[in-house]
């Protein structure tokens, strides 16, 4: 039988049993959820990259430029020669603008989209040919070690896309606490996060009108056939999206459109019509609840940037919960960081 690359790439890549695990007891949980990070292989990652393009998905295109009107600021406020460390780095468009003001010693851009980094970290070294890049492929929920090279370094995490909104708030909490740690004394932190908004801005901009998003969601069905031995019939499925006001969160899920029975890795699973496999949460958080989220993190807010539509938040923390110094409050009284406006 002749293999194209990307079948023999499939067949012959070793499966992350850590994705087989969570698979299975996902679909034999009830309510059935799978965690997000398994939406990217590297077709998710791709899809993703399209998602940032459409004119529904407002996060990137908003961040991109709060971030490019804020860099010069950050760069003052955050000092010459840090190691930029940034989770879940992606195709590190954003980074860029970052790298172009911060004077960086060094950049650690971890993600867990093996193919997708490499290729993103060979793009940025031809920007940045002079930049030391050390890429560092993984789960940032679970333990990771920064590479030895950056540990004299003073570091600035670096977190955008609002990507914190895809854990739950305990997780959320626990993640940014493990990062104050790995990022060690001194070390700040830079985060984008959206903002609550109305449904019909949310709902679009995750149910597109071209079908990427749901691509994207399906994707994942499509990964489960092909490194788990699946036979999830992908067609019976349909892209659903919610906005939960109460939990202030988008969810996405994956519906039965039939009564469906199929396998994965030797296991028989059957769904009703109706049914669904929860596959991502996208929280949102008002300004006061970011800096909650942040001081139970371990991180102390000192400016923040938003847009002239108050959609997205780019903040920078530094390590500790001590209330802010005099000159960080902007009223004089209020316990608030500085927040400008870029238009
Ligand atoms: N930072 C980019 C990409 C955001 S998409 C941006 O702002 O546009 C989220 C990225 O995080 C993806 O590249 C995905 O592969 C990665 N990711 C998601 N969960 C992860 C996890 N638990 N560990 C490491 N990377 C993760
Ligand atoms: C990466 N993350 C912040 C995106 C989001 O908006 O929650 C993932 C995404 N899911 C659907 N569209 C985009």
């Amino acid at each position: 039988m002749l293999l194209c690359e990307y079948q023999r790439q499939s067949l012959f890549a070793e499966v992350d049993p850590a994705f087989r695990q969570d698979v299975l007891k996902g679909l034999s949980v009830s309510p059935r959820a799978i965690p997000a990070r398994w939406l990217y292989d590297g077709r998710g990652s791709e899809l993703f990259e399209a998602i940032t393009a459409l004119p529904e998905y407002y996060p990137t295109r908003t961040e991109r430029s709060i971030l490019s009107h804020a860099a010069s600021e950050i760069a003052a406020s955050i000092g010459p020669r840090r190691a930029i460390v940034e989770f879940g780095s992606g195709s590190a468009t954003k980074t860029r603008i970052l790298l172009s003001e911060a004077n960086a010693a060094a950049y650690v851009p971890i993600d867990i989209s093996g193919e997708f980094l490499r290729e993103s970290v060979v793009a940025l070294s031809r920007a940045f040919p002079d930049l030391p890049i050390f890429p560092v492929e993984g789960d940032f929920t679970g333990t990771l070690a920064l590479p030895e090279a950056i540990g004299g370094m003073p570091k600035l995490g670096f977190f955008p896309g609002s990507t914190v909104g895809n854990l739950l708030v305990p997780d959320a909490v626990d993640l940014l606490r493990a990062m104050a740690a790995t990022l060690g004394a001194g070390s700040m932190l830079l985060i984008g996060i959206d903002r609550i908004k109305d449904a019909d801005i949310l709902l679009p901009a995750y149910d597109d009108a071209q079908g990427v998003t749901a691509a994207f969601n399906l994707n994942l069905l499509h990964r489960i056939n092909r490194e788990l031995v699946g036979s999830v019939p992908v067609d019976a499925f349909n892209h659903l999206v919610r906005w939960d006001d109460v939990e202030a969160r988008i969810e996405m899920h994956l519906e039965a459109a039939r009564d469906v029975h199929f396998s994965v890795d030797g296991r028989l699973f059957s769904m009703t019509k109706g049914e669904t496999i929860h596959t991502e949460n996208s929280l949102k958080y008002g300004t006061r609840e970011a800096r909650l989220l942040l001081r139970a993190g371990g991180r102390s807010p000192i400016a923040e940037w938003t847009d002239q539509n108050e959609f997205f938040s780019l903040i920078l923390a530094r390590v500790g919960t001590a209330p802010p110094a005099l000159w960080e409050r902007n009223d004089g009284g209020a316990k608030a960081p500085a927040v400008r406006l870029s238009r």
